[in-house]
This record gives C-alpha cells, structure tokens and sequence, in this order.
C-alpha cells in the first residue's frame, strides 16, 4: 500500500488568515488577552462603531492623574522629541490637556482625526496583538478609557488612559509618525502568526519603547517611555544599551514587559524609519499585495491569482 496522504498538502493553496478589508470590520477585531483581568466581559464586547462615551471620572481618579501629568511633565522638556513636544502645547491649548481633569477621549479622537485621520476606539483592556496591530492599519487606535489603580500612580501592567493620553495621543498627531503607525498595521493584515510575532516585537521597539535621534542628542517617542517616569530617565541614561533602529534585527530582538528594557532602538527620524519598515513589509511573504484606499478607508488586494 502506498501512502499518499501528502500529495494534497504539496498544492494546497497557502493559507491567508482573516483580516479586516473595511473599518467596518474592525468590529470583529476585539479579541482581548486576559492576563490580568480574567473576568472580563466577553459576551458584550464594546462594538467599535459605538461613539466614545463620556466619563465622569471621580475626585481619586482625577487624583492619580494629576500626580501622573505633574511628574512626567516636568521630565518632557529635556526627554520627549520635539514633535510630542509641539503637539502637546496643542493638547493643552484646545484638547483639555491639564494636571486638574482627564481629557475625554471623544475630544481627542476628534483632535486626531482632524490632524492626522486617526481616531480612537474603545478598547475594554489588551487586544490580541493581530487586532490591534490591524486597526493601525485603517488609522484606528483601539484605547482604554479606565484609569491605573490608585495604589501604583507611576506603575500599570496594562495600558490604561495615562499611558494612552500622555503616551500615544501627542505622537499619532505628528502626520510622519501616524504614516509609521499606518504601515505596521498594513504590514501585518493577512500575515502569518510567526510574522504578527515579529511586528508586534517591531511596534514594542518602536512605537512604545522607541527612540530618536535629534540635533545631535537622543529623545524619547515610544508611549510607554512617556507614560513612565522611572523608565524614561533610564532609558536616556547611559545605563541601558543603545541600537540602531533595523527592522530585520528589531523584530527579532527579544523584549519582556516585567522590568525596563535592557535594549533600545535608535530611529534617524519617522521618515527614514518608515521606509525601512516598508522595505521589511514588502519581504513578509503573502500570495497578494495590499494597497489601502484613503477615499474609502478600505483595503484593495492586488495580484490575487
Ligand atoms: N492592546 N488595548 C491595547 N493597547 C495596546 O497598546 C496594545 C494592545 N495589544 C497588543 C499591543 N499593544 C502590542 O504590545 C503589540 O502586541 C501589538
Ligand atoms: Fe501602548
């Protein structure tokens, strides 16, 4: 007898796992990773088409988020780049950015989109990293609204809004970086699980840990960095290492989230750092190419056969 059980295997056609083709479809890009918060909701996720509500924060909320905006704010001067540095004075000016309230991510959102096309949704904790690196693509930033436990003002394990309004929001107003954001998104619809694995390591190293170079010094643009006191400091000290941003070799650099990084990844600037993420993107081995239509905030799959 003769085992042919293989033959199918050597023809089928490669296999394409699901991606969003419409910001509609964002919707079903809601898969949380339940690490800290295994009680979460499933059955009622927070559909994306949903406005941004409003929240009332209370006086102990509002408490952790003026010790938060005091202490880091003292720090961005001398350690945040000068894009989250010109976008912030705007913040402050017309988006509510204040040590006293909690902007509302409505404003925010609206803000955003009216400088870069991004927008904010609302997210009920960490996203799978394939969901949310696939509503980068379609300029989407999945946020959470709640804030950090009091107990630990200068610590959360997981995003929360300090990280997401001190950390993300000044950066996805500069139209270079928002381009950058954009096209880890693009590079990871359609991808493997080995290939979202590498991006997710590219998108750790850059957009929440990374840093650039600047009138001869280097500045902090990763969210996670201007989210926390204790890890910017370090970051810019002469303690940890200091890499060139490469995509090849960032993707595959290991990275942990339980203390600071050993290792940090040094972007020339937004515009040269894109290009090398799409040269990398363009070698993520896919039956088809991708091309995201502005008009119509859909994807057009080119080349299929
Ligand atoms: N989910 N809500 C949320 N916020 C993030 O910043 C986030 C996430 N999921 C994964 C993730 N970031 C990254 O660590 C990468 O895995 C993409
Ligand atoms: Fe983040």
């Amino acid at each position: 007898e003769v085992d042919n059980s293989y033959v199918n295997l050597v023809n089928l056609p490669p296999f394409v796992p699901w991606f969003p083709k419409k910001i509609r479809d964002l919707d079903k890009c809601h898969h949380l990773i339940a690490k800290y918060e295994p009680d979460l909701d499933h059955d009622h996720p927070v559909s994306l088409r949903d406005p941004l509500p409003r929240v009332e924060y209370t006086v102990q909320e509002t408490a952790t988020w003026r010790e938060v905006y005091r202490k880091l704010n003292s720090l961005y001067p001398t350690h945040a780049c000068k894009q989250y540095l010109d976008v912030f004075q705007q913040l402050e000016k017309c988006c509510g950015y204040q040590e006293d309230s909690i902007p509302q991510l409505q404003d925010v959102s609206r803000f955003l989109k009216e400088r870069t096309g991004f927008q904010l949704r609302p997210a009920a904790g960490l996203l799978s990293p394939r969901d949310f690196l696939a509503s980068l693509a379609f300029r989407v930033f999945q946020s959470t609204q709640y804030i950090r436990h009091s107990s630990s003002p200068m610590h959360s394990p997981e995003p929360d809004c300090c990280h997401e309004l001190l950390g993300h929001v000044p950066m996805l107003a500069d139209k270079e970086f928002a381009q950058f954001s954009q096209a880890i998104g693009l590079a990871s619809l359609g991808s493997s699980d080995v290939e979202i694995e590498k991006l997710a390591a590219l998108y750790w190293f850059t957009i929440e840990f990374g840093l650039c170079k600047q009138n001869g010094s280097i500045k902090a643009y990763g969210a996670g960095l201007l989210s926390s006191y204790g890890e910017l400091v370090y970051a810019l000290s002469n303690t940890p290492e200091h890499k060139p941003f490469d995509p090849e070799l960032t993707a595959v650099h290991p990275y942990q989230d339980q203390t600071f990084q050993p290792v940090y990844f040094v972007a020339e600037n937004f515009e040269d750092a894109t290009a090398k993420l799409q040269k990398y993107a363009l070698k993520i081995k896919k039956p088809f190419s991708l091309h995201y239509d502005p008009f119509t905030c859909s994807i057009e799959i080119l080349n299929t056969p």
